[in-house]
């Protein structure tokens, strides 16, 4: 067989890593019908070296990756283009949120041949069926794929209709095993040992127009039921002794009906669970739902808080009823139910004058300490505004004519500074001064000092009482320039900011 296919997720962390439902689910869809090996660079020592030996075997034809930004990028490029240099001959198919979103550049690279375009259940086994046949005039004929044709023009088909997620593949977690053993993703979080990460829907129904959902699902959203989720649940909780979920999906708690019902079943399970969804959705439910979700285990909610002014919320076209209002109104009816909302602010929107810029950053930062004030469990993340481009936005059209434009080159995407802007701590926009963003990132450390993180269980006891001492001042008079004292306190105890790994991983 020369024509078996290696299935990568480039690394994406440093340690707690995730179970990789994106390549386990493209897995899935060619499973008992094509030969395939999954290589996970979070796992590999030397990624490469593995992926090497896989292709001097000479068995291997297809190099199939997922690509989210930030990180995975460092792998992802520098593979894809070595693979291709080295076995001119290999097909390369990427996947995945970045490889969609930034499918231009991505294609034009010269190195990327196919790029599957958002859901890939039915693109990718299709694909692979048409080349394998040599049948080339299909291919366009494939829902959800990008590709350069003989003309070398960029061709994206049409999109597919989202599938009934309870009719796909299992996930073949046992052939995942056979390469990385399944413990070696269930690692402790603050939500307990041997957690497991679970995706149970896809897509959202909103159209954010600063989400980078939204240029892939267009609006739309399909979900596993209650029944199979549990189903899952319970095979990993009998088989791998799982005592915490991190639900995966962009708007987990879309449907109250879906949420009450599992939460029904799993609730005597002894399993604390954590999801993200939105504040207008999820503030629709009753007290006794959200008391049912706590008795069933569901810690923490991880809420787009975005912003208090609702000007801006209009302007980033958050759409459903969210105010800040109604973020009020609803971090205090979590207070003493116990659940704790999670909020990420985006901090640095454009607007027509620096001074405005400013004048909104201040008074987000008001809104927040308004937010602790009212429930002081809530967890605040706060990133700075990175732009996602979806064309045809008022916000695309405001944010290119303040200058702004992604890079024209693939390899352009590993410099330093991109990568920051994937992580959403540099935002390479031109309406935000440098002063700007220390006045943001400072206003982090001494809220992050006054009210540590509850995700970092190490800072406790004296520590936790020092460090709030050390900031409350700072915090109260609003005098938030050159936090060193609680820099260094930070960097001795190692206090991990929840946002810079994605989620929590302690
Ligand atoms: C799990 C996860 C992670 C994990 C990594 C998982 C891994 N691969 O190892 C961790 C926590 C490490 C992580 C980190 C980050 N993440 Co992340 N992550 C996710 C999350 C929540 C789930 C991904 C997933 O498993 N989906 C389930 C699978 C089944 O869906 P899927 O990936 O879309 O795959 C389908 C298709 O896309 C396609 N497909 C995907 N890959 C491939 C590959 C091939 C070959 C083919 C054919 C098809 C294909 O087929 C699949 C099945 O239909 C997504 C949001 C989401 N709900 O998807 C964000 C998301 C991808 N992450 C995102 C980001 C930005 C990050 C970060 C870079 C920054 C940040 N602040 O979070 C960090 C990096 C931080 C760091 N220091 O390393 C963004 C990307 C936004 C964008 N602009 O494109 C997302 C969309 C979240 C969001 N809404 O903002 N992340
Ligand atoms: S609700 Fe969340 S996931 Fe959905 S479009 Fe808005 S930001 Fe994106």
């Amino acid at each position: 067989m020369n024509n078996k296919i290696l299935i990568f997720n480039p690394k994406s962390a440093n340690a707690k890593h995730r179970i990789p439902n994106s390549i386990l689910q493209v897995g899935a869809s060619i499973y008992g019908i094509y030969e395939f090996v999954f290589v996970d660079g979070n796992l590999e020592n030397d990624p490469w070296e593995k992926i090497d030996s896989y292709f001097q075997s000479g068995n291997f034809k297809y190099f199939c990756s997922t690509v989210m930004p930030g990180p995975q990028l460092r792998q992802a490029i520098p593979f894809t283009k070595k693979i291709k240099e080295k076995y001119p001959d290999c097909i390369t198919i990427w996947g995945g949120y970045f490889a969609s979103n930034q499918y231009q550049v991505s294609i034009s690279s010269g190195f990327v041949d196919y790029v599957i375009n958002g859901p890939g259940d039915i693109a990718f086994p299709s694909l692979i069926r048409v080349l394998e046949d040599n049948n080339h005039t299909e291919i366009s004929t494939i829902k959800n794929l990008i590709f350069k044709n003989e003309e070398g023009e960029i061709i994206k088909t049409a999109k597919e209709e989202l599938l009934d997620q309870d009719s796909l593949p299992k996930l073949p977690y046992q052939h995942l095993n056979s390469f990385y053993n399944l413990e070696n993703y269930l690692s402790k979080t603050f939500l307990g040992r041997n957690t497991f990460s679970y995706h149970s829907s896809l897509g959202c129904p909103f159209t954010c127009s600063f989400c980078a959902v939204v240029p892939i699902y267009k609006g739309r959203w399909k979900a596993k039921s209650a029944e199979s989720v549990y189903k899952d649940v319970k095979y990993f909780k009998d088989t791998y002794r799982i005592e915490a979920i991190e639900f995966h999906d962009n708007n987990f708690f879309t449907s109250r009906k879906r949420v009450i019902e599992f939460s029904e079943l799993i609730k005597n399970d002894g399993i604390t669970w954590w999801g993200e969804g939105r504040i207008d959705t999820i503030n629709k439910y009753s007290d006794a739902d959200l008391i049912l979700m706590k008795e069933a285990g569901c810690k923490m909610i991880f809420l787009g808080a975005e912003t208090g002014n609702d000007e801006i919320l209009k302007q980033m076209n958050k759409g459903g009823t969210q105010t800040g209002e109604t973020i009020k109104q609803f971090v205090k009816r979590l207070y003493p139910i116990g659940i704790i909302p999670e909020l990420s602010f985006v901090l640095g929107m454009p607007a027509e004058t620096p001074e405005k810029v400013m004048a909104q950053i201040e008074w987000d930062i008001n809104f927040i300490k308004e937010v602790k004030q009212i429930n002081p469990d809530a967890e605040i993340i706060i990133y700075l505004y990175s732009p996602v481009a979806t064309e045809g936005s008022e916000l695309y059209e405001q944010i290119q004519k303040a200058g702004f434009s992604f890079p024209k080159n693939l390899e352009d995407w590993l410099a330093p500074a991109w990568e920051n802007f994937d992580l959403r701590k540099n935002p390479l926009t031109p309406w935000l001064t440098p002063k700007m963003v220390d006045r943001i990132m400072n206003f982090e450390t001494v809220l992050n000092g006054y009210y540590p993180t509850a995700t970092d269980f190490k800072i406790k006891g004296f520590k936790r009482i020092l460090l709030r001492g050390v900031s409350k001042i700072r915090y109260i008079t609003g005098f938030y320039k050159y936090p060193y004292e609680i820099k260094i306190m930070h960097k001795i105890w190692k206090y991990r900011q929840p946002e810079t790994q994605g989620f929590y991983s302690e």
